[in-house]
């Protein structure tokens, strides 16, 4: 089963990212034949960014994967950029297989292109696009992700359909798989909204590498429901969310969770909470400067994982090309 997955270059990634994501990578990366992680810069630039300091989140980002339990002995560990096929792929499924109101569905693009300040670039429009090209180049079986991506997954699925049906068997369509628990982590200060790097609040967000201290704090402040009763409910999505949260950190069920604060108020559980995700994220922490420092190690590590990736993808983004009818004859 091959498995694949992405994750934007940013040093912030938080607690969402983390336990919808990350986790999860490092849980499947022996199942995957082989399981592959990419870094998507060329994601990153479709809103406004910085070029001096792209790659230093890129850094970041691959030491936090590193910190977090991916083993590139295990896995392949790359960055986007690195694999031409991932760019050359998108124009080809653009132009013969995705449909322009598919894109214009997408509910990210529509509130990324809200949040925009400045030039809503069609590169935003076509990320959907791209990431389908990410995840068909390797004929993925199995694409690991948070709930937020699901539409993109199932425009991805499409995509492929639709290749295969004009052009002849080509790619595999892939399945998603989302976790039962923390697919969909809150913002702690409004916990209507996803925990997010871009649209949420600071004070809402708990980042992977946050100090024990702010994290405390994060934790003491967030918004929780009238009553004082550490259960779950429709109603109340605060503690419902801190629920989940101290449940996957923990590895029990949330009903579990229920039970051994039957008796605590919210402040008790709360403090509970934040340490637990504490300790939950000192491992990481810990690992993560060691790893950031050595940045030609990472270097080392992305170089190798792009040529493991190249391999695989590389001939099967040429039949692609020649079941198009493009270029030179595929003898
Ligand atoms: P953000 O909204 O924070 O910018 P993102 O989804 O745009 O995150 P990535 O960092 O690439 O960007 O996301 C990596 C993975 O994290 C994806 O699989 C995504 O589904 C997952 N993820 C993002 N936010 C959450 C969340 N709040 N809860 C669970 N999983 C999440
Ligand atoms: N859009 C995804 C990141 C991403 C991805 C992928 C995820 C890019 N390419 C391929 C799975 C498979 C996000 O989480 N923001």
């Amino acid at each position: 089963m091959r498995i694949f997955s992405g994750i934007q270059p940013t040093g912030r990634k938080h607690l969402g990212n983390y336990i919808g994501a990350i986790s999860q990578y490092v849980r499947l990366q022996d199942e995957g034949d082989p399981a592959i992680y990419c870094v998507v810069d060329l994601h990153a630039i479709t809103v406004n960014y910085d070029p001096a300091e792209l790659r230093d989140r890129l850094y970041d980002t691959t030491a936090i994967l590193l910190a977090s339990g991916l083993d590139p002995e295990r896995c392949i560990l790359f960055r986007q950029s690195d694999v031409a096929e991932h760019t050359e792929l998108t124009w080809m499924l653009a132009a013969t297989s995705t449909a322009h109101g598919d894109l214009n569905r997408m509910h990210q693009f529509k509130d990324k292109a809200i949040a925009q300040r400045e030039l809503v670039s069609a590169g935003l429009f076509f990320y959907p696009v791209l990431m389908a090209a990410d995840i068909l180049a390797y004929n993925t079986d199995l694409v690991p992700v948070g709930d937020d991506q699901r539409q993109h997954l199932e425009l991805a699925r499409e995509i492929a359909n639709k290749f295969n049906s004009r052009f002849g068997e080509t790619f595999v369509v892939p399945e998603f798989t989302i976790p039962d628990v923390g697919a969909r982590i809150m913002d702690l200060q409004a916990p209507e909204n996803k925990m997010s790097t871009t649209s949420s609040s600071e004070a809402g967000t708990i980042y992977v590498l946050d100090e024990p201290k702010a994290i405390e704090k994060k934790f003491k402040s967030a918004v929780t429901d009238s009553g004082s009763d550490v259960v779950r409910d429709k109603e109340k999505p605060g503690i419902s969310n801190l629920i989940e949260i101290y449940a996957v950190v923990r590895g029990v069920t949330m009903e579990a969770v229920e039970s051994e604060f039957a008796d605590s108020r919210y402040g008790e559980f709360k403090q509970a909470v934040a340490d637990a995700v504490i300790e939950y994220l000192a491992p990481v922490q810990e690992k993560y400067t060691e790893l950031r420092a050595d940045e030609a190690n990472l270097e080392a590590v992305l170089a190798a994982g792009a040529a493991k990736a190249s391999a695989i993808a590389q001939p099967i983004v040429a039949r692609a090309r020649d079941k198009m009818g493009l270029g030179r004859p595929v003898v």
